[in-house]
């Protein structure tokens, strides 16, 4: 049985109260209109909408404040300048400890948005048009996020560590004729060749619409090569001249982020301007309880959902001052972290349970000989996050004295959704804790009846929220299959969920064929193309296992094609196949190499069988009567890799 942690005394609420929560969320499912129009005008709007949500999940067909028109780089930057010209916006940390850490003013940040937005419109980019932006966590990957959103221009950020396979299939997805990119990233004292890897990635690309400008950043003086007529420095197309935001609507789309899911290759995520802007406004608000002069840290790459949301658009919108990081945990040490806290006064740390996990087995004194004594709150969030972990969080990290938020999201909901907040809730190590405004989950079973109370089923939430995306870029049909059908006229998160008698919510972990490595999303059909496209392969079947750190490891069944042998080189090989085909995050932990794959007489691979192996959980198999070859499971067995 787990108890509820009182909320720290240290903490003094201010943005919510316990009744002021209760109040809030009775309003904003009671008159959720009303509600998110009050919400909006935390945002600066050219023209005010007046209508709130207009939305459906049976046709689906979402809107939030469409009469309403907005620039969230205005939001982001130009607004504050009378009042905060001279507060730091942006702190650079670098990977190296040694190397210059660097500081943008809000009055520095609009200079430097203004000039990359002139060098974009140079190169020819304009309002819809998608910009592909592949950068390592530098301040000029933010200012290359805005501004595309001056420009109205649509970014889709694709993760650094991505290969240049990857990033093909993301610029080609969504036609992007720009790249913006650097020399070269740095991680854990490592080079990453950014724009090698871009140069590839065009050379693979079989374009209908050929990328016509490569935007580059020089960040480590690594030598590139530059292509003529295609590749510019940004010192040669930036300018000063004025550049004014681009009128938006508040559904004109702001960005596409590519995700995994259980089918085919990954989708990309649509988030449009109002509602995204009104989301990440007041989530950023309330959870992290922000207060003017605090240093905001989220240590996710801005590749990611929360780097997005959470790094750049939410604290910006506040006016608050965020910290970006180039580095890792463990680089030089395992105090890296506590290091930079110390350094920059940080108050308030949003990082992920893998990070948290592998610093915990390092031992506390990485901790305790930092102070961190600037700490007043942690956040969690990419993954469900252990009960010991977070107590090690709460104890070690943050010395009894800060809450832990743990924040339930997806790249689909635009930003946090299920979560305490400080000041106003008990905290349960584990859970994620209760819906944020406007938030209406609901509990069903696989026949999709409703579950009532204390209970366990497939998580759904009923009725829109401002931060929803919209569709997948180019594909409605693909939005409407993955998230409205399974249970129709529900939006469907793909996670199992526990509810508990106090209404707070346990998130299990994915129900689909989604696997959750490092608090970062990998579809095992994604991993399974890639190793069949080897040569000497003939099938793969790639299931999730438990693992210390990482949450879920990467768990591959391969068959080869005759003649070929299981060798430890051939081991290796696939490995690294993978590796360049998607990227180290994809490195498969295990490859378990197998005659034959567990197959029902209809020919459909039994992965309920392969996962329960993989999980060295096989005394409980279930029925394998179905199976057109019940004597391999036992093969299986015996040569089961996770012993
Ligand atoms: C923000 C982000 C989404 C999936 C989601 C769930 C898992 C995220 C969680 C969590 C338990 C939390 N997840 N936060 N599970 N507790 N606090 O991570 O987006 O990359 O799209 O992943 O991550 O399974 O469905 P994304």
């Amino acid at each position: 049985m787990i108890h509820a942690v009182e909320r720290p005394q240290a903490h003094a609420p201010t943005h919510c109260t316990p009744e002021q929560y209760d109040a809030m969320y009775r309003a904003s499912v009671e008159t959720p209109d009303a509600f998110w129009l009050e919400q909006a005008q935390r945002l600066d709007w050219f023209t005010a909408p007046t209508i709130g949500g207009d939305w459906a999940y049976d046709p689906v067909a979402i809107k939030w404040f469409e009469d309403g028109k907005l620039n969230l780089c205005h939001n982001a930057v130009d607004r504050h300048l009378p009042e905060h010209a001279d507060t730091t916006a942006l702190i650079f940390e670098p990977d190296d400890p040694a190397s210059e850490d660097r500081s943008l003013t809000y009055g520095e940040l609009h200079r430097e948005v203004v000039r990359m937005a002139n060098a974009l419109k140079k190169l020819g980019v304009g309002k819809g048009d998608r910009v592909t932006i592949y950068m390592p966590m530098i301040l000029e990957g933010a200012v290359a996020m805005l501004a595309c959103a001056r420009l109205g221009a649509v970014h889709s950020v694709v993760f650094g560590g991505f290969s240049p396979e990857a990033l093909a299939g993301r610029i080609e997805d969504c036609g992007s004729r720009f790249v913006i990119t650097a020399d070269e990233g740095l991680r854990g004292g490592k080079r990453v060749p950014l724009k090698a890897n871009v140069d590839a990635a065009l050379n693979l690309a079989a374009h209908a619409t050929p990328v016509e400008g490569v935007l580059v950043i020089p960040h480590t003086g690594g030598t590139i090569d530059m292509v003529e007529g295609r590749d510019h420095w940004l010192a040669d197309l930036a300018s000063d001249e004025d550049c004014p935001c681009e009128v938006m609507d508040a559904e004109d789309p702001l960005f596409i982020l590519y995700t995994s899911g259980s089918t085919g290759k990954p989708k990309g995520v649509l988030h449009t301007t109002g509602g995204y802007g009104v989301w990440t406004a007041t989530t950023f608000h309330y959870i992290f309880d922000y207060q003017p002069g605090e240093v905001f840290w989220c240590t996710a790459d801005i590749g990611w959902v929360t780097g997005h949301s959470y790094v750049v658009y939410g604290p910006l919108f506040n006016a608050a001052t965020a910290l970006v990081f180039e580095g890792v945990p463990n680089y030089p040490d395992h105090g890296r972290f506590w290091d930079v806290v110390d350094k920059h006064q940080v108050n308030i740390i949003y990082t992920a349970p893998t990070a948290i996990r592998a610093l915990m087995r390092e031992g506390d004194h990485h901790v305790t000989s930092r102070s961190r004594a600037s700490l007043r709150l942690l956040g969690s969030v990419g993954e469900p996050i252990n009960p010991e972990a977070w107590r090690w969080y709460f104890d070690v990290v943050g010395e009894g004295r800060c809450p832990v938020i743990d924040t339930w999201w997806q790249t689909e909901t635009g930003g946090c959704m299920i979560t305490t907040l400080p000041g106003a809730h008990d905290m349960k190590p584990g859970s994620a804790g209760l819906p944020f405004f406007g938030v209406r989950p609901q509990l069903v079973d696989n026949e999709g009846h409703v579950l009532e109370g204390a209970n366990e089923g497939n998580l759904c939430i009923t009725h829109s929220w401002p931060g929803q995306a919209r569709t997948v870029y180019g594909d409605h049909e693909r939005f409407v299959q993955t998230y409205f059908s399974t249970y129709v006229g529900k939006y469907f998160t793909g996670d199992g969920c526990k509810r508990d008698e106090d209404g707070y919510y346990w998130i299990t972990g994915r129900v689909d064929d989604v696997i959750n490595v490092s608090g970062h999303r990998m579809g095992t059909a994604e991993v399974e193309s890639a190793l069949v496209l080897h040569a000497k392969v003939a099938e793969a079947a790639v299931v999730g296992y438990p693992h210390d750190i990482k949450g879920q490891g990467i768990y591959c069944y391969v068959t080869l094609n005759v003649g070929e042998d299981g060798s430890d080189g051939l081991l290796a090989e696939l490995k690294a196949h993978v590796r360049k085909e998607i990227g180290p995050i994809a490195t498969p932990d295990i490859i378990h190499f197998t005659d034959g794959l567990p197959k029902t007489r209809s020919g459909k691979i039994m992965r309920r069988i392969l996962r329960k192996i993989a999980e060295n959980e096989f005394g409980a198999l279930g029925d394998t009567s179905t199976l057109a070859d019940p004597s391999l499971v036992e093969r299986l067995i015996e040569g089961r890799q996770n012993r």
